[in-house]
């Protein structure tokens, strides 16, 4: 813009009255901005704790539960942006998850639950895989309180990789929480009900109803649990709730805790006071210890009884071999925090105002001393709590989870109906500080706040409801992510983040600098087994086979056409198109939609992934990319000819809107050479410098190179045609030419760019 050219643009502005006098000079000081937005220095400097400029990145990486809606959300601290939403439980079809093939192996297997396609996931826990007991940024687990399921989703790539179905459990809650060197994943059930599934009348609630915690075994080369090496063990049917692994001096026990161990049944239809009267009445429930390093020796040695096909370690060998014991724990407790060193544990009782912290040192001098108060009715030895206890610390009301700091001894822990966070020393047993949070908070997190070297800074407030923080969206409010600036004793809230896809009930934070993921995948690979996939093609080596009653399609999609454009089949055919993405540029993701066929893919570059459907009804159906990929995104499109049976083609030629001629193809071929001046230069300032120290840019040039040899494919095409006197496709060919020469023009600049911002250096 020229001077007289702002002047007059800035006339308008003005004079439309949108602006103030001083911001029509252009420059609004930080206090004009204070005044006008009624900012006072607290939220200033809060807001410079969290604001994140363009291109700067965030420190941590948080993966949320997303609740109802059966998937993960990723987002970044400390600018709570939010990256991603991972598809779990439930189909995600910007990713393609559940609609191509390969995924939809997976998810439809793990909701085929008795026969019957679910359609959400109560997700609640996720955990992060850990080496010696701290976060290794590898792998991901999430559980489903409602189906009992557990998903691994692979942080190479944030996809979801498997589903287990819990071959016992009816409702589960306790997991995931992984061993400290995520040997195995815990699964704990939430409400007995008969092992296995079935019938069994409520009558029978205390012989026959159970809880369980399953070990299920994961192997980290494959990045896959092991149904067949993993195991459970039963419990008295108390409402088993949170669980916990040991580590350091308690590494090889973990640790459940439990409501309800009054075993009420209910009944308020028949008169009976609810459920929330019944099963709050004790003054303690029972946490659950379990040697689960025993639990493996046992199921090993074949000690168990097969429940499904899957092996579960009865009470009474749980007992007799000394792996399962009880503690009384204060009142309604929920959740089970074992200290970073391993050494401690911190269970809060929701109806109680304390925290109670148990010496993991003094509960195997019990065991060791066979010093029990007495037996549960099922005959599991109870350790007496005073023999146990560490420390039980008065924190506020209805006090749920607690997170570990940097500092030793320093904990956090949320406070339900104080609507508080605590933060205090649990070697001292004192309160350092305590921050009114908006409203119900249920979780927190801290960052990498559960592994044996938390890393301190910031903490997260889960909470339960919004009620009036944000705008109104009708009688449903977002949850409420609340970031907490934790350096010092005195905490500082920064920020509210309305999350608004299902109540969010736990999400950990990893240090960002910990996951390495992919750009992109090796050329054709099946993103959910992690291998080359069969049907993938190189470019030129796509094709259409056919047999009687089925076609399938070997395709690829590259900026920006889609090969092959035309497809076609007859009506009844079972059709089968699988697509590579040829790109190896970062973020050259294409789609890929069929009209009224329910068919969407998310190819990412190097992806193959394929789409099932039955050419139902006879028409004409546009398919195309999806993700605005390039200047000609919109003519990355073909057609799904659908021939009604029996319909014989005529030889009548398509006629085309334009023919071209010489004159056409001359003056095409004439900007093409001034285009490769360009790109010539462009090539010239990038083997000038040290280009070969940027990795990215070699991945660039890798891209660039293929374009130009796309383009070099397509000028010898024209001038084939040239040559014979076809003009009209010599134009055309020259045009392609030209189409790839725009390609390698842009990475190029691309590529430029990056060196000369990143500081690259002449080396000729
Ligand atoms: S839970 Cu404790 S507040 Cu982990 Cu299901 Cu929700
Ligand atoms: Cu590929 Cu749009």
């Amino acid at each position: 813009m020229n001077r007289s050219m702002k002047l007059a643009s800035l006339l308008a502005t003005v004079s439309f009255g949108v602006l103030t006098a001083s911001q029509a000079m252009g420059a609004e000081s930080l206090q004009d901005v204070m005044k006008r937005r009624g900012l006072n220095e607290k939220d200033v400097l809060a807001a410079a704790k969290t604001y994140t400029p363009t291109g700067k990145r965030d420190e941590f990486l948080v993966f949320s539960s997303g609740g109802q809606s059966g998937q993960v959300i990723v987002y970044g601290i400390p600018s709570m942006r939010i990256l991603k939403y991972i598809g779990v439980f439930t189909p995600e079809p910007w990713q393609g998850y559940g609609y191509d093939d390969e995924s939809k192996k997976i998810l439809d297997e793990g909701s085929n639950i008795d026969g019957r396609q679910v359609k959400f996931g109560d997700t609640h826990h996720p955990a992060l895989s850990e080496t010696n007991g701290d976060y290794d940024g590898q792998y991901l687990f999430i559980n489903d309180k409602n189906f009992p399921r557990l998903a691994v989703i692979d942080l190479k790539d944030f996809e979801t990789k498997q589903i287990v179905k819990n071959p016992i459990m009816m409702s589960e809650h306790g997991g995931a929480f992984v061993s400290p060197n995520t040997d195995y994943i815990i699964e704990a059930s939430q409400y007995a009900a008969p092992l296995g599934g079935g019938f069994v009348p409520l009558e029978q609630f205390n012989e026959k109803y159970r809880g369980a915690v399953t070990y299920w075994k994961f192997n980290r080369e494959k990045g896959r649990i092991e149904p067949e090496n993993s195991f459970s063990l039963e419990l008295p049917p108390y409402s088993q709730d949170l669980s916990d692994f040991g580590k350091g001096p308690s590494d090889g026990w973990s640790f459940t805790n439990s409501f309800c161990s009054e075993r009420y049944v209910g009944g308020i239809e028949s008169g009976r006071p609810p459920f929330e009267a019944g099963c709050s009445a004790k003054d303690t429930d029972f946490l659950h210890v379990v040697n689960w390093k025993k639990g493996e020796e046992l199921f090993k040695a074949g000690k168990t009884k097969q429940i499904n096909g899957h092996a579960v370690i009865e009470m009474a060998t749980a007992i007799k071999e000394g792996m399962l014991f009880l503690i009384p724990e204060p009142k309604s407790p929920h959740g089970v925090d074992v200290t970073p060193d391993g050494k401690l544990l911190t269970v809060s009782g929701k109806l109680d105002s304390h925290v109670t912290v148990y010496s993991f040192e003094k509960i195997q001098a019990a065991i060791k001393a066979g010093k029990f108060s007495g037996k549960d009715e099922y005959g599991v030895p109870i350790i007496d709590m005073k023999d146990v206890i560490h420390k039980q610390v008065e924190l506020g009301l209805g006090p749920l989870h607690t997170q570990y700091d940097a500092k030793p001894c320093v904990a956090y822990t949320s406070l339900y109906v104080d609507s508080m966070l605590a933060k205090w020393d649990f070697c001292e047993g004192k309160v350092i500080d305590k921050i009114s949070i908006h409203y119900n908070i249920g979780h927190l997190m801290a960052m990498e706040g559960d592994t044996a070297h938390p890393a301190g800074k910031y903490v997260v407030a889960l909470n339960k409801l919004a009620i009036d923080r944000f705008n109104p969206v009708g009688p449903l409010h977002p949850q409420n992510h609340q970031l907490i600036d934790a350096s010092n004793d005195k905490m500082q809230l920064l920020y509210d983040m309305p999350l608004p896809l299902g109540e969010p009930h736990y999400a950990v934070a990893i240090a960002a600098d910990k996951l390495k993921p992919h750009v992109r995948y090796p050329h054709g690979t099946d993103s959910r087994t992690e291998e080359k996939h069969p049907a993938s093609v190189r470019a030129g080596k796509e094709r259409i086979e056919r047999t009687p009653g089925k076609v399938e399609v070997f395709g690829s999609v590259i900026r920006s056409h889609i090969t092959p454009e035309i497809m076609e089949v007859t009506e009844g055919d079972e059709v089968t198109v699988h697509l590579t993405n040829l790109e190896r540029a970062e973020d050259e993701t294409h789609g890929f939609a069929i009209s009224k066929h329910n068919v969407n893919l998310s190819l990412e570059p190097g992806k193959t992934a394929s789409a099932s459907f039955k050419a139902n009804k006879a028409g004409v159906y546009p398919y195309y990319c999806t993700e605005f990929c390039s200047a000609l995104h919109l003519e990355m499109q073909g057609y799904l000819i659908v021939q009604p049976a029996g319909y014989k083609a005529t030889d009548v030629k398509a006629k085309e809107g334009v023919t071209y001629g010489k004159a056409d193809y001359d003056a095409r071929v004439k900007t093409n050479v001034e285009t490769q001046k360009v790109i010539d230069s462009v090539v010239g300032y990038i083997t000038s410098v040290n280009y070969k120290d940027f990795a990215p840019v070699v991945a660039l040039v890798e891209d660039a190179t293929d374009q130009l040899n796309f383009a070099a494919g397509a000028k010898a095409k024209s001038e084939d045609y040239a040559a014979k006197g076809d003009f009209h496709n010599a134009f055309l060919w020259a045009e392609q030419w030209f189409q790839y020469q725009v390609k390698t023009a842009d990475i190029g600049l691309r590529a430029k760019t990056f060196l000369e911002q990143g500081g690259a250096k002449k080396v000729k």
